[in-house]
């Protein structure tokens, strides 16, 4: 495996690390023992790598990382993203009212709002769980009035801060 991040994001990205434990405890092996790296905003595939065994300066014209050879992009900043985990899809429950609700993430930037929508009706703001940091996933509730009958929902407006 190889992984290919720009030098510019290993210096400057808050938290940006190498990791050699998590949650006070050595990195377990299949995160990565005995150092990975970390850099926050940056998909897996070009920021996160495990089994550290080499680092190497170079330029992303001189060299294709192990994804980039697969024609996967060479840089992959992490995009805003939402889903809906409950209700699940197909599910029967009650009406009345009942908590739509999921993640959203938006690493380094933070969630700043959660929007969705039930069938062509307005998009509604969520409520948003405590942030811990903004590198992880937000919760985000949305107590909703089903009356009896089959619904579409739909999230598509996350934003960051
Ligand atoms: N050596 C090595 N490092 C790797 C990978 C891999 O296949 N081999 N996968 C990468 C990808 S795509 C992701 S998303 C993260 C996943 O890290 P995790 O298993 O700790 O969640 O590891 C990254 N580092
Ligand atoms: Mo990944």
């Amino acid at each position: 495996m190889t992984i290919g991040a720009p030098t510019r994001s290993a210096l400057e990205v808050e938290d940006a690390m190498l990791a050699i434990g998590m949650n006070g405890e050595p990195l377990p092996v299949e995160h990565g023992f005995p150092v990975r790296m970390i850099i926050p905003g940056l998909y897996g595939y070009v920021s996160a790598c495990k089994w550290l065994v080499g680092i190497e300066a170079t330029t992303f014209d001189a060299f294709d990382a192990y994804w980039v050879q697969r024609d996967w992009a060479q840089e992959g900043p992490i995009k805003v993203a939402s889903r809906i985990d409950t209700p699940a899809p197909l599910r029967r429950f009650p009406a009345g009212r009942l908590p739509i609700a999921g993640v959203a993430w938006a690493q380094t930037r933070g969630i700043g709002r959660v929007e969705v929508r039930v069938d062509d009706g307005d998009w509604l703001e969520a409520d948003l769980a405590p942030a811990v940091d903004a590198d992880l996933w937000r919760q985000w509730p949305l107590r909703y009035d089903f009356s009896p009958g089959s619904y579409q929902l739909q999230i598509g407006r996350a934003s960051c801060r």
